[in-house]
């Protein structure tokens, strides 16, 4: 390509080792045209993706976006991390050696954005200035405009993040491929979405959407962040959302980090407003609703970090009850991106089921994720409007609880570390974990229904490892090695707890929680826990509150329904103890702290009393 060096030249881009790797993929994908992208670039961009009908208008200063048909989740099966060395096979990792991966993604790659852009997005997966900021900066080529609009709104992007780091930048190259022949869930399925953990290379092919095609956030933000964190011993990359408690009246601030599985309540949890009977007296600000980076600075404490600057989330259930804070997030004006949610283009409005107690009453004009008329459909189809997994795309600037502090570059000190999956029975509401071991065991051992997020998942009951085993980098032995050093080496330990908004009654199927915003109640009660004003009632499997420690003014719960909620089922956790031991023991090396955590929690459940 002729212009290369003057394209490069114009924009700015002065760091030699991003300009041979730019010129390298734009040899090897025969892109047309490159194009530097910095944020201030967005109106254009956005007006370029109007005019050719990659983006419908959805309001003011809104927009719409539907992807291929094929192409609407993760594909488990079709990601991999590969590295060099062999000992980096873990069981959910599907690890790939990179000598076999690096050339076929290549070959894939070669002469497939022909006649295309690509375009050259420098980011930074941290707040600038921060101590991760060296592992957290990436370059991505992308040959999509529509994936360059969405990583304005969830990485910071610009040149100035990567002039000045030498080599030290991830390579993450973004190739969408012919979506129509691509063989998508078949045998002959030609997709694949590699990480390089030791070349620290990110190839992805075959999606433009989501996580497949972002390549800043799950591909760079937890897959080569965990395995960065692991191999310079220094900090962990986690699917975990992050939040401030403000107590205005003790003036306290406390910070949560925690993992839920895909789908099941991050976003939600971070943007909760604070119930009415509580909202004088704290306030939840949102720090990150997907990913955390945490690690011990000098000062011996425990911080935390959303690498991220957006938001991509659930559109499914999101309404004025559940999330108003997320709908004020996607606003007229907010710059906002809905993608495969139901659309009017006559009216530009959107839905999504669950947006509303029942469906636009007048179905003239729209449309359904897939661009098909609902007013042409049979009585008896019944599908959803919009796609399960469709979801928003918004700057964190747009969240009204967004915390003040959260360019911040110190990050935040962290007081408690959640898991959490949906799980309709057994877990209760809260149960508190004071130990490093039993707490990291605890996240090794989350069991929860898959959802909608991965391809053919929806429902499956699984473990799901601390809620990153879509994203495991390495081996699992290694991995909990690894999360006990950097947690073990704070001087003030944070604590652990397992909760559990999923549980339901076996009959009916209802909700036995509201959950929602009344999930800060628990939260509320394991500070409370931490700071030794309640004691809660210990049990085999950590320490659970007692209904008269717990604040439930204006909670809507029977007695029944709260009394399951806050025991515990000594035969089902029997049962759980078994599955336990089988799924631990797939693990190479899992360290003998976890095993003996294990046994402790399996000898205290035989013990207790039915
Ligand atoms: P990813 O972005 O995929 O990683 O997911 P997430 O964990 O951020 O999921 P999110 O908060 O968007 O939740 C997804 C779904 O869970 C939505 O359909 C919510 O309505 C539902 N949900 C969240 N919190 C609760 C809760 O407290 N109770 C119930 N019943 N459903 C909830
Ligand atoms: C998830 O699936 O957990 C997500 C969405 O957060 S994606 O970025 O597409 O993976
Ligand atoms: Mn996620």
């Amino acid at each position: 390509m002729a212009d290369l060096d003057a394209a490069l030249d114009a924009a700015g881009l002065t760091n030699p080792s991003v300009r041979d790797y730019v010129r390298k993929y734009a040899d090897l994908t025969g892109a047309e045209r490159i194009e530097v992208v910095n944020a201030g670039d967005d109106a254009r961009l956005v007006q370029e993706a109007l005019d050719a009908g990659e983006l419908l208008p959805a309001g003011e200063g809104r927009y719409y976006s539907r992807s291929h048909h094929l192409d609407t989740a993760r594909s488990e099966e079709r990601t991999i991390v590969a590295t060099n060395d062999e000992k980096d096979k873990g069981v959910y990792n599907n690890w790939r050696p990179a000598s076999e991966m690096v050339p076929l993604l290549e070959d894939r790659m070669r002469g497939a954005s022909v006649g295309k852009t690509m375009y050259v997005i420098p980011y930074l997966m941290s707040p600038p200035g921060n101590d991760l900021a060296p592992w957290a900066t990436g370059v991505e080529l992308t040959d999509a405009r529509t994936v360059v609009l969405h990583m304005i709104r969830m990485a910071r992007v610009g040149v100035e993040h990567v002039n000045d780091v030498g080599d030290q930048f991830v390579r993450a190259v973004h190739v969408t491929g012919d979506l129509h022949n691509l063989r998508q869930g078949t045998p002959e399925d030609r997709r694949y979405f590699v990480t390089v953990g030791d070349e620290r290379t990110i190839l992805h092919f075959g999606s433009s959407y989501g996580g497949n095609a972002l390549l800043g956030k799950i591909a760079h933000g937890l897959r080569q962040g965990a395995y960065d964190g692991w191999a310079s011993k220094k900090f962990l990359a986690e699917q975990y959302m992050l939040i401030g408690i403000h107590d205005k009246e003790t003036g306290k601030d406390y910070h949560i980090c925690g993992g839920f599985p895909s789908a099941s309540g991050k976003t939600n949890l971070a943007m909760m407003l604070a119930p009415d009977v509580l909202g004088d007296r704290y306030h939840v600000s949102f720090y990150g609703d997907d990913i955390a980076w945490l690690w011990v600075h000098e000062d011996g404490r425990l911080y935390g970090m959303n690498p991220e600057y957006g938001v991509f989330g659930v559109a499914k259930d999101t309404n004025e009850r559940t999330n108003p804070t997320a709908l004020r997030s996607v606003d007229p004006g907010t710059g906002a991106i809905f993608t495969n949610v139901a659309y009017n283009p006559n009216t530009e409005e959107v839905w999504w089921e669950g947006r509303t107690p029942s469906r636009p009453e007048d179905v003239h004009g729209w449309l359904d994720w897939t661009g098909a008329p609902i007013a042409d459909r049979k009585d008896s189809d019944s599908s959803p409007w919009a796609h399960p997994n469709s979801r928003f795309t918004t700057t964190l600037a747009n969240v009204p609880n967004i915390a003040d502090d959260y360019d911040a570059p110190t990050g935040v000190p962290i007081d408690a570390i959640i898991f959490g999956g949906r799980t309709r029975d057994r877990e209760p509401l809260i149960r508190a974990i004071h130990d490093l071991a039993e707490g990291v065991y605890d996240g090794l051992t989350l069991g929860a229904e898959a959802t909608a997020a991965a391809e053919g998942k929806e429902g499956v009951l699984r473990y799901d490892p601390m809620s990153n085993r879509p994203f495991m980098a390495y081996g699992e032995g290694d991995y909990a090695q690894h999360y006990l050093d950097v947690v073990g080496a704070a001087a003030e330990q944070p604590i652990f707890a397992h909760v559990n908004w999923f549980q339901r009654d076996p009959e009916d199927g209802h909700f036995l929680w509201p959950g929602y915003r009344d999930n800060l109640r628990p939260l509320l009660w394991l500070l409370q826990l931490r700071n030794g004003e309640v004691t809660g009632r210990q049990t085999a499997v950590g320490i659970i509150p007692t209904a008269d420690e717990f604040n439930l003014e204006g909670v809507d719960i029977s007695p029944q329904d709260l009394e399951t909620i806050l025991s515990i089922d000594k035969e089902r956790w029997q049962q759980e103890m078994t599955n336990r031991e089988e799924h631990l023991r797939q693990f190479r090396d899992l360290p003998e702290a976890i095993w003996e955590a294990h046994r402790r929690v399996a000898a205290a459940v035989e013990d207790s009393q039915p």
